[in-house]
């Protein structure tokens, strides 16, 4: 186990649109995981068709790749111990209604087609999405003062 684990989050289009982006950091600075790369971007149709490409056959794909592609989206890695795993508990379940209060997808949405926020599933699909995502000179590398407090 690593404390720089890292993981890749995005707040997707319905969570830009509806005004959680700052709630949503919020809850990740407030956790103690270390923000070290961040953008707000519209994702191509050729992006988001490879970052959801496990998803090719289920029959909402191409309204997956919709969604996503209906407005800018804010692209995160946050790094920390467990960072993916304790990602996913702070995000919810998949269908928000099976999500409990306190979890993002609780606290803010309804719908699973709706669902506001994306986060890794294991450590190797971060790695992936985060290659996808980021150039590697985009991860920025810097020394949180709060390291030491944290662990
Ligand atoms: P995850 O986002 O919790 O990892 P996945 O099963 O990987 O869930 O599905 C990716 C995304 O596809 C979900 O977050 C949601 O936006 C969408 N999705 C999943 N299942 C359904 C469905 O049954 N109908 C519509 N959209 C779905
Ligand atoms: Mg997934």
């Amino acid at each position: 186990m690593s404390n720089e684990e890292r993981t890749f989050i995005a707040i997707k289009p319905d969570g830009v649109q509806r005004g959680l982006i700052g709630d949503i950091i919020k809850r990740f600075e407030q956790k103690g995981f270390k923000l070290v790369a961040m953008k707000f971007t519209q994702a191509s149709e050729s992006l988001l068709k490879e970052h959801y490409i496990d998803l090719k056959d289920r029959p909402f794909y191409p309204e997956l790749v919709n969604y996503m592609a209906s407005g800018p989206v804010v692209a995160m890695v946050w790094e920390g111990l467990n960072a993916v795993k304790t990602g996913r508990v702070m995000l919810g379940e998949t269908n928000p209604a099976d999500s409990k209060p306190g979890t993002i997808r609780g606290d803010y949405c309804i719908q699973v087609g709706r669902n506001i926020i994306h986060g890794s599933d294991s450590v190797k699909s971060a790695n992936t999405e985060i290659n996808l995502w980021f150039k590697p000179e985009e991860l920025c590398s810097y020394e949180s003062c709060a390291h030491t407090w944290l662990y």
